[in-house]
């Protein structure tokens, strides 16, 4: 059975913007156990962070994506057979945490060649007064590929990784220049997702309410014709020595979280 409404011009968006907003993809019950399993996250006293591979230890975070539905959306929106999971992670901006999130394209940090899709779960209504992710629509269609960089604690711009190498070109001012682009943000509500590739050029808000909180959970996975792709310093947190370049996208550090039989 099909878990995706008008699945058709999902895909069709999808492909054509490199983002489609999914709404109420989450149950009543996964969206509590994943409020909590975050705010116990908060309790340790960050108030901006991006914890990364928070599905590697039991709990709630790796409950919901081996468990859940989630593969099988990513699935369907991608039009793939089958979806693995790369990693998870929590973006929180309590409110006052102003910081914007740069400019960026994901794919480069990661050892993937091909389809990429990262599925951002809204676990508190956001806009763009709390946080809202923004995307510059049909950019990861250019075959511009933005070289890498380091960002500091709060996501701010420190310096270009992979400097020397020629398959990247430095990015350009989109915030400079926003209205040359086609840029978009979307107003989400709890259990609201994007579904968004790993190419795509996108950002996020700062947080500069006094009152609400934004707390978003991201999980990145590979579809149908990725493959690993393990090329340097910058991605080699995810290296899996069981797996060789240019092999499907999969292992058991990598597992594959649903098939299409
Ligand atoms: O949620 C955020 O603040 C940033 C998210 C992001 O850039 C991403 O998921 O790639």
């Amino acid at each position: 059975m099909t878990l995706t409404p008008d699945l058709e011009t999902v895909r069709a968006s999808y492909r054509t913007e490199g983002v489609v907003h999914l709404k109420g993809i989450l149950t009543d019950e996964w969206l509590e156990t994943l409020r909590a399993a975050i705010d116990a996250e908060v309790q340790k006293g960050d108030r901006y962070f991006a914890y990364k591979n928070m599905r590697k230890e039991p709990g709630a975070f790796q409950d919901f994506c081996l468990t859940s539905d989630i593969g099988q959306r990513v699935a369907e929106v991608a039009g793939s057979s089958w979806a693995s999971l790369i990693y998870d992670q929590i973006f929180v901006k309590e409110p006052g945490t102003k910081t914007q999130t740069g400019w960026h394209t994901d794919q480069p940090y990661w050892p993937v060649k091909g389809p990429i899709m990262t599925m951002w779960i809204a676990l508190d209504p956001v806009d763009e007064d709390n946080g809202a992710l923004e995307f510059v629509r049909g950019s990861h269609a250019w075959g511009a590929n933005y070289r890498p960089f380091k960002t500091d604690q709060l996501g701010g711009f420190l310096h270009y990784l992979e400097e020397d190498n020629p398959d990247y070109i430095d990015m350009p001012d989109f915030e400079a220049d926003r209205e040359k682009y086609d840029i978009a943000h979307y107003n989400m509500d709890p259990g609201d997702a994007l579904a968004f590739d790993g190419m795509i050029v996108h950002s996020a808000m700062g947080n500069r309410t006094s009152t609400r909180r934004r707390r978003g959970y991201a999980i990145r996975f590979a579809v149908d014709g990725a493959t690993y792709n393990p090329r340097d310093s910058v991605t080699e947190w995810l290296h899996d020595p069981g797996m060789t370049a240019g092999q499907v996208f999969a292992s058991d550090t990598f597992p594959v979280i649903y098939r299409n039989v």
